[in-house]
């Protein structure tokens, strides 16, 4: 037991500041190793008596004062500042000094490519300086930055009120945020940097100038994240009413980055992996990337600054809200159907199994260690489902005023998620507080449905239940209020309508309270084929006792697309994970498959979607005990089965495929190349590496050469990774040499490696973990390497327990020096109860070594520890 655990933070001890600071001047010398900051505190006293506790971290103190007088009467801590007896209103002038240049952390302020750069979210502005960091606090910024000319752009939040000379070559510049925000929300950005111009026009006529800073040299690599920007300025006028509101929106896109990007106000922060794109070096997948997180920290303007959130608790109110945006957005951009399945793909396989492990926790967590670590895909991405619910229930007119209505009431101010259902309240005069059990009780609810047809009477009577399973801290489960939209086909697959309530209709909306309920269906004449769950507008698992045939319909003539693709994952689920591989059932499925390649009104990114097989993780969730090298030889089985039966098909597809002779990132170019991809790669997942295998792998190779752009230049090696051998070192090695100055297209490199099913990829990994152009520093790096490395399953999950070692040894390596990023591969260790011997015990044991190992951060600690507690 260690003895020195820190204690967790509660959202039951929730109370607002003592104090309040309406003002924050900060004057910042920039210097690499020894930052001046100098701050200018303008403090209102709230809670009489109480000393001012001012959080702080690696500052090291010049001076403080208070209304122009030093103080001598202070506590300084390694996280605080304490000054017990202060006025109720007074001014407090600090002055530190930091060292960004050795600032690994990449949290507070950093120098990055020889640029200093800031990331506070969510507590990194005590590394910058003295301060109440809670996002509770709001305060007006001005900000002057003086820095030597060698750093030309000078850059804060806000407007820019003055710049100009300082002796020595130096110059400053002035900001001025006219918004009060949290701290969190501040930045600041120096250095050389290209800069890419643009302007929109507001819905209210207000002309907004938008600058795009990147490396030199980068600029055209910016234009597609400008257009992207500007599409969703546009969007959030007419979807949301969303006008921007200051002059100016920056975003500067870095190297050393701890995650995707940041919101800060009116200069947002790019990872440059998600902003820099050409048809050279970013993938489709990239490009669709870039657009929605471009709308993402562009949406949260006002869904997360403009109204920010009361605590960190309150977190989802920002993130579940502002991705359920940017999902809207991106669906609105590349098709609703196709969106729905990604997004959904995704949460199956990153929020799902967080939420059945020692990991799990509700969407408002009630306590943590560390609020880093719970920027998971279950406040994330289950906090956008509660919200895709809530305009299920209430429909999308209704939905529109609720936010209207909240961002009206709540602008300018810290909220909490009971502010937000109180807007669907006051719009509705109905009552939600059931809908926010969603957001206190963690687990994935378990929706069973069977059916029963009375061919006489004829109606079709729905037997519903639901359950969840005990998750930490959280035994006992209430029912939940389960939206389920459905519809009827018949046994061959065509629509069939149905009498609910007195409506005849062709789907209807039944929300399930209760842990029972029946719903009877009339006129229903023949026997019908449920199609449940339509859209997955529940983020729950469902399953439906039915014949096997009745999947089949579905997978043939849903006018679901997304229950089309379902039943298509779910077939291909139950094939794969049979006692024996049935290949009766395979050929069954080829056909099925082929129908769908064969139907000219099905779009390619869809036809590329149903293509693809469940992955190893999605599997897993199935398995009880999950056995990593079962799962793989049984889905490259079915993928080999699958591609035999359909070999003809796939040939005559690639043959007679599409292809642009220009360029273009558009759904519907990208929705193309996806489908050939898909093709290629199912077709070669048939054939080992040999002579007979010529035609298919030379046409991967040739694919992989002659590319033009670098989806299908990836597209190529994922489909050479299945036959391994000569021509995919080849590949990798041609691959490398043409890119090796380009870092965003060898973090690719790294991670196509990492990613690769052959048992000798651990060797490999740890080579490349020598590899002269590995940085466990920069996170891009070691992410595509170690994370990719974690997520392959049947490589990571390897009986001599050495993947689980390499991990731990990653882990430890980077907690030294950036717990943020290191903590994030813990989760691929803490469902070691879930596995089979021995890898249960490998994983178990490899934890062990995590928590017993000396000088571990919090974030690591929070994480590790709680995965062993289970
Ligand atoms: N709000 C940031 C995430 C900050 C993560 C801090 N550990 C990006 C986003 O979700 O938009
Ligand atoms: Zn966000």
């Amino acid at each position: 037991m260690r003895t020195d655990t820190p204690q967790p933070i509660r959202l039951s001890d929730y109370k607002p500041a003592d104090f309040r600071i309406p003002h924050t001047e900060l004057t910042f010398d920039l210097v690499p190793d020894a930052t001046r900051v100098r701050a200018r505190l303008t403090i209102e006293r709230h809670t009489a008596g109480a000393p001012l506790v001012l959080m702080g971290e690696r500052l090291k103190l010049v001076s403080v004062a208070i209304d122009g007088v030093p103080v001598d009467d202070y506590t300084l801590t390694g996280e605080t500042l304490i000054i017990p007896d202060v006025p109720d209103r007074f001014v407090l002038e600090t002055e530190a000094e930091i060292n960004p240049s050795d600032n690994k952390t990449l949290e507070g302020l950093y120098v990055s490519g020889g640029r200093f750069c800031t990331q506070c979210e969510a507590e990194g502005f005590r590394k910058i300086t003295w301060f109440l960091d809670r996002p509770d606090v709001m305060s007006k910024y001005r900000v002057r930055i003086e820095a030597p000319k060698s750093y030309p752009h000078l850059l804060s939040n806000g407007n820019l009120v003055e710049h100009g000379d300082l002796p020595d070559d130096r110059h400053f510049a002035q900001w001025e945020d006219p918004f009060n925000k949290p701290c969190y929300l501040f930045a600041l950005v120096a250095g050389e940097l290209d800069v890419l111009e643009d302007h929109f026009t507001t819905m209210s006529g207000r002309k907004v100038d938008l600058r795009i800073f990147v490396d030199t040299g980068m600029k055209d690599r910016a234009a597609y994240a400008m257009d992207a920007l500007k599409r969703s300025m546009k969007w959030d006028e007419d979807t949301y009413g969303r006008e921007y509101d200051l002059d100016l929106f920056m975003i500067v896109a870095v190297r050393d980055f701890n995650f995707g990007a940041m919101e800060n106000k009116g200069l947002n922060v790019f990872n440059a992996s998600l902003l820099l794109a050409d048809e050279a070096t970013a993938t489709d997948a990239d490009y669709e990337r870039i657009e929605s997180v471009v709308a993402h920290e562009y949406f949260h303007n006002w869904s997360g600054n403009r109204v920010t959130c009361r605590d960190w608790f309150q977190l989802c109110l920002k993130e579940g809200l502002t991705v359920y945006r940017d999902q809207g957005f991106s669906a609105d951009q590349r098709g609703h159907a196709v969106m729905r399945i990604k997004d959904v793909r995704a949460l199956r396989a990153r929020q799902f199994p967080e939420d059945s492990g020692p990991l799990a926790h509700p969407v408002r967590p009630s306590s943590y260690l560390k609020i880093d670590n719970f920027y998971t895909a279950t406040v994330y991405e289950k906090g956008a489902e509660i919200v895709g619910m809530l305009k299920t229930l209430v429909g999308p007119e209704t939905y529109r005023r609720a936010l209207d209505h909240y961002f009206a009431t709540n602008d300018g101010t810290a909220a909490t998620l009971e502010d937000f259902l109180k807007s669907f309240e006051a719009v509705t005069r109905q009552d939600f507080a059931h809908m926010l059990d969603w957001y206190l009780q963690a687990g994935t609810p378990r929706v069973a449905i069977s059916g029963t047809h009375d061919a006489a009477a004829r109606t079709f009577t729905l037997h519903l239940t639901q359950a969840t399973a005990a998750t930490p801290g959280q035994a006992h489960k209430r029912p939940l209020p389960v939206p389920v939209r459905f519809g009827l086909l018949t046994e061959d697959g065509q629509p069939q309508g149905f009498t609910l309530d007195g409506a005849s209709v062709s789907e209807a909306l039944y929300v399930l309270h209760e842990t029972v309920a029946d719903v009877v269906l009339n006129d229903v004449t023949t026997p019908p084929v449920l199609s449940a769950l339509r859209h997955f507008t529940a983020p729950v698992v469902l399953t439906v006792d039915e014949p096997h045939s009745h999947a089949f319909a579905r997978f043939k003539g849903d006018t679901d697309p997304f229950n089309r693709w379902e039943a298509a994952q779910g077939l291909a689920r139950d094939i794969i994970l049979a006692q024996e591989l049935d290949t009766g059932r395979i050929e069954a499925f080829a056909a099925a498959l082929k129908a769908c390649l064969d139907d000219a009104s099905l779009d390619a990114a869809f036809k590329a979607l149903i293509m693809a097989v469940p992955g190893e993780s999605d599997l897993a969730q199935f398995c009880d005990p999950i056995d990593p090298a079962f799962i793989h030889a049984r889905r490259k089985a079915f993928k080999a089965g699958l591609s035999q039966h359909l070999s003809d098909t796939l040939a005559t597809l690639w043959r007679d495929r599409t292809t642009d002779s220009v360029f273009s990132p558009d759904a519907e170019a990208a929705g193309r190349r996806a489908l050939n991809n898909a093709v290629l790669e199912l077709w070669l997942a048939g054939h080992h590496s040999g002579a007979d295998n010529a035609g298919p792998v030379n046409a991967a190779f040739v694919h992989f050469r002659d590319a033009t752009n670098m989806t299908d230049r990836v597209g190529g090696l994922n489909a050479l990774m299945h036959v391994q051998g000569k021509p995919y070192r080849d590949a990798l090695d041609l691959f490398y040499d043409r890119f090796r100055h380009e870092p965003l297209v060898i973090d690719k490199w790294f991670a196509l490696q990492a990613a690769c099913p052959h048992p000798d990829t651990l060797q490999r990994v740890e080579a490349l973990s020598r590899h002269p152009d590995f940085d466990a520093k920069v996170p891009n790096r070691w992410r595509a390497l170690v994370g990719g490395f974690a997520n392959n399953q049947s490589v990571f999950h390897d009986r001599n327990g050495k993947g689980y070692a390499f991990l731990v040894q990653q882990i430890l390596t980077v907690d030294a020096f950036n717990p943020m990023t290191a903590a994030r591969l813990v989760e691929p260790l803490s469902r070691f109860r879930a596995f089979a011997s021995p890898y249960r015990e490998a994983m178990q044991a490899a934890l062990g070594d995590v928590v017993k190992a000396p000088g571990l951060s919090k974030n690591v600690a929070e994480l590790a520890g709680k995965a062993l507690e289970g």
